[in-house]
């Protein structure tokens, strides 16, 4: 299966870079820097357990996608509409497009511009670019996908490349219960610039992050979205990052410490409209939500 990354970012070089080293052709479709050393000397997937260089093909345009039966869509989610306009003219009519990115509808968006099939997937990696074509994998990386027509063969496809898989069939729910996590965690990474280990022991996190979680689980519930599992089971996934990816600062944390906009309107920001719309008050969200805006704007780098 021929494979195009677009958005070669921390998720979209561990994924793609997995795959290739399994042996599949895997065009990932990024920013110069990136794309140039990818280039010249194939990517470096440095995990906990292996360090290798992968042959890739790499590119800084969206026709690369040309020729590719699955696409995996690794951009933010800001950037979302920019992408699937870019890759239109140039997918292949029977590509399937999966969207590996944070938010709860992204697929979506992206089926309303796309007439090809769309399927969500969930992202559960600690990774970051810790220089150009080097990706440093800090731990976990399996993935929740929704059913589609080949779902069983990609997985399969994963699996067998070392990525661990989940089919399901309720992908709304596990796309809130990611995004819980994401607004427990991401924010508060980014406004401290500390791993998940470090900030799981500061003073009132745990109990800010109940506040966080409840005004959640208030919002989903609102939305008619069934969470898979006990939802009072969310707190021990929530606890569970600290502990599983202790090293690891959020993506937004990676984003504001480059001057980049981040994706916390589709997070807390998200939950912030949907409370709006069913007259939930979330105020531990829009708090958080307001600083990193906040931190965000006073950003000078271009993007
Ligand atoms: O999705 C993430 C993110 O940082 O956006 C997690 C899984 C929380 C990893 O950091």
């Amino acid at each position: 299966m021929r494979i195009s990354v677009m958005g070669a970012g921390a998720v979209g070089c561990y994924y793609g870079g997995m795959l290739a080293r399994a042996g599949h052709p895997v065009t990932l479709i990024g920013r110069a820097a990136h794309v140039e050393a990818m280039q010249r000397d194939g990517l470096l997937l440095d995990t906990a357990s292996f360090q290798s260089r992968v042959p890739v093909q790499a590119s800084t345009e969206a026709s690369a996608v040309r020729g590719a039966q699955l696409v995996l869509l690794c951009v933010k989610s800001t950037d979302t509409e920019d992408a699937a306009a870019q890759m239109a003219p140039h997918l292949e009519p029977d590509a399937l497009v999966f969207s590996l990115q944070n938010g709860v509808d992204n697929a979506e968006r992206l089926q309303t511009l796309l007439q090809h099939e769309v399927a969500p997937a969930l992202v559960y990696v600690a990774a970051e670019m810790a220089g150009p074509g080097h990706v440093k994998h800090h731990g976990r990386g399996e993935l929740v996908i929704g059913l589609s027509t080949h779902s069983e063969a990609i997985a399969a496809m994963f699996i067998a490349a070392g990525v661990s898989v989940e089919i399901s069939g309720n992908v709304v729910g596990a796309l809130w219960a990611k995004l819980i996590l994401n607004c427990a965690w991401n924010a508060l990474s980014a406004i401290t610039q500390q791993a998940y280990g470090e900030l799981a022991q500061g003073k009132g996190v745990p109990v800010l992050q109940q506040e966080v979680l409840n005004e959640c689980l208030a919002v989903a519930q609102a939305e008619g979205v069934t969470l898979p599992g006990d939802p009072a089971a969310m707190w021990g996934t929530i606890e569970a990052v600290a502990r599983t990816m202790p090293n690891q600062r959020s993506s937004t944390a990676q984003d504001l410490a480059r001057g980049r906009r981040s994706e916390i309107d589709h997070l807390n920001g998200h939950v912030i409209r949907r409370g709006e719309v069913h007259g939930i008050a979330t105020p531990a969200n829009r708090a958080l939500h307001t600083l990193v805006k906040l931190i965000e704007s006073r950003a000078t780098k271009p993007v």
